[in-house]
């Protein structure tokens, strides 16, 4: 178990990166700077360690990071629609930042902070305590916020993250980390080819703002039925109206039926990896890159469509507006706990 820390000059600004490195070499490189997974390093099935996930190849590119790589995501990840709620009769307004609505908790976000980090480590794990206090009226939030991330990297390849909130008002809160997977390694292909499999029965139904209608959509008998496994290329060549207001691929809310101890599971036939999701959340975005940007300039390659997997655990803005989905709210004093493990094989 090691922790090695890097200093980058990104103009003007020092950030800290810090990599998390296990026992059998597999790492995980973070910035203070929006608490971004900037590299994953994974073995494939003959034991050679390449990056998993998308990072920019230079790092100032993430001062902007339009598309919130790898970066922590809060206060509410997710689109709230018209960038407004209610709460005891005050109506609360936020910055709009895509059309009308409130993208990814705006700006400055958690993905655009720089947390205070603390390293951790043992003979069992290694990792980093973030910390954050985000003040009562930031981007229109009621209530001080206080955040804690942990990011912990264990000898079984597993790295969890576990997000703790406690604010002074009543509030809304449901963070999440934005990192794009790929598991063919170093982005050798994009991620029409890997096969996921979701412990859901149930997605929400989007309108062509990517904003909820208020419905909860059965999966069966559509490309949303990921229980028994399913390759992203399936909703990617749908004419599913669904597929397609997402911008051909997914960009979807699964709220998880956590019938299986695995919420979710990717694998990728040629490197033989795999990646197993466990969480206590509510439900997962999975979004496909339907709608990144070409040629930004990555660690391996120039991005484009398809070019990662965001599987975002997180409740639902959603809630905010409609009743009958998993709920961002927070009351004053109440604990915010959640946990999610990536367990790479
Ligand atoms: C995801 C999506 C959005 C957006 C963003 C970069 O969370 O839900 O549509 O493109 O990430």
């Amino acid at each position: 178990m090691d922790i090695q820390t890097n200093t980058i000059d990104v103009r003007g600004q020092q950030w800290k990166e810090f990599t998390l490195i296990n026992d059998h070499g597999m790492s995980v490189s973070i910035l203070d700077f929006g608490g971004i997974i900037t590299q994953i390093l994974t073995p494939d099935r003959n034991g050679k360690l390449e990056n998993v996930v998308i990072g920019f190849k230079n790092y100032e590119d993430y001062l902007d990071n339009p598309a919130y790589f790898g970066a922590l995501i809060g206060r509410v990840a997710g689109r709230i629609a018209n960038s407004q709620f209610e709460l005891d009769g005050k109506t609360f307004n936020l910055p709009a930042n895509e059309g009308e609505n409130h993208l990814h908790g705006g700006e400055p976000g958690f993905h655009h902070t720089i947390w205070t980090v603390t390293p951790f480590q043992n003979t069992q794990e290694v990792g980093l305590t973030l910390s954050h206090t985000s003040p009562d009226g930031e981007n229109g939030y009621p209530g001080n916020l206080e955040m804690t991330v942990s990011y912990t990297l264990t000898n079984d390849n597993a790295l969890s993250i576990t997000y703790e909130g406690l604010a002074d008002h009543k509030t809304v809160l449901t963070a999440t980390n934005h990192t794009y997977f790929n598991l063919s390694g170093d982005l050798k292909t994009d991620i029409r080819q890997h096969e996921v499999t979701l412990d859901s029965s149930q997605f929400v139904e989007l309108d062509e703002n990517l904003i909820p209608t208020g419905k909860l959509a059965d999966v069966t008998d559509t490309t949303y039925d990921f229980r028994q496994g399913r390759l992203i290329q399936d909703g990617v060549e749908s004419n599913d109206t669904q597929n397609v207001v997402a911008g051909n691929g997914y960009d979807h809310y699964f709220i998880f039926d956590h019938s299986q101890a695995a919420s979710a599971i990717v694998r990728e036939a040629e490197s033989g990896r795999q990646l197993t999701v466990i969480t206590d959340q509510p439900g997962v975005v999975m979004y496909t890159s339907n709608t990144l940007d070409k040629g930004l300039v990555l660690r391996e390659r120039e991005s484009d469509k398809y070019m990662g997997l965001c599987l975002e655990t997180q409740a639902s803005p959603a809630s905010i507006h409609h009743d009958g989905f998993p709920s961002v709210w927070l009351d004053k004093g109440e604990k915010y706990f959640r946990k999610t493990t990536f367990k790479f094989a």
